[in-house]
């Protein structure tokens, strides 16, 4: 018999984290599970997505240090200013792997500077419980398992990643193609309605199967959106279809 899911509404009551109430009270606001992610390549593409789809969508997800042409008061300060206005958080998807003071050093400091504005990071938790400690103005989101072919975060390195998420007051939810612990949130990236694969080892499934067989709270929906004719479009389809597959897992 398979456990039934937790709502929104249940889970943020249960969370301590302020963070994981803003992403769940704009979900709830918005009727939006969506994640989009901006693997773009330039300032101009990433303020031109964030603007198009911020209505439809609970968080961006940036990989900052793909962007050529980056500079903070260019970069960071604008699409502050579209998050603010379209009501969504910024989420950098750092994977930071590496010691606390590493850790510590490159979330604050290089020219990324991204403690100061990112609201997410996503981190593994290779470095141990220790090392999740300095993240502080940031919720955290833990890889615990990936979508890519051959990954090997295994069964028994998931839940040894995922007793570290449970018992860490900053880690609020984790990235995996399991189900996990409902005391946390799932992010499941690996999200497409057109297609199975990438050819370079990204395995895609529908919403309507991370929210039903996962129990998930977000997708995360890169290509899908950004590489669509109409980003605008396609952010609402996913939206749509997100939400419907999240009342459907109820
Ligand atoms: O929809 P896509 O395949 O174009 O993009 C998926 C996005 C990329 C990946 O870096 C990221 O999701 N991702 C992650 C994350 C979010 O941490 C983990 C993972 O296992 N698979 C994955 O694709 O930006």
């Amino acid at each position: 018999e398979k456990r039934t899911r937790k709502s929104y509404e249940e889970k943020n009551k249960e969370t301590q984290h302020h963070i994981s109430q803003k992403l769940i009270n704009i979900a709830i606001a918005k009727k939006s599970n969506l994640i989009a992610s901006a693997d773009v390549l330039t300032t101009s593409e990433l303020l031109s997505l964030a603007e198009k789809v911020g209505p439809n969508i609970v968080a961006l997800k940036t990989h900052i240090d793909i962007i050529t042409d980056f500079d903070y008061e260019k970069t960071i300060v604008p699409l502050l200013e579209i998050a603010k206005r379209h009501d969504f958080l910024l989420m950098e998807d750092r994977k930071f792997a590496d010691i606390g003071n590493t850790q510590e050093l490159q979330y604050s400091y290089g020219i990324y500077r991204i403690s100061s504005w990112a609201d997410l990071v996503t981190s593994q938790v290779i470095g141990g419980y220790a090392a999740m400690e300095y993240f502080l103005n940031s919720g955290i989101v833990a890889i615990l398992g990936m979508s890519s072919k051959g990954t090997l975060t295994d069964n028994h390195y998931r839940n040894e990643a995922e007793k570290i998420a449970i018992e860490h007051p900053n880690i609020i939810g984790g990235v995996c193609q399991n189900e996990i612990s409902d005391s946390l949130l799932l992010f499941t990236p690996g999200v497409n309605l057109a297609t199975a694969g990438d050819g370079k080892g990204q395995q895609y499934n529908t919403p309507e199967h991370v929210f039903k067989n996962l129990h998930s709270d977000f997708i995360i929906v890169g290509r899908g959106i950004y590489k669509a004719d109409d980003a605008e479009k396609a952010s609402l389809e996913y939206k749509i279809a997100g939400w419907n597959a999240y009342l459907a897992s109820l």
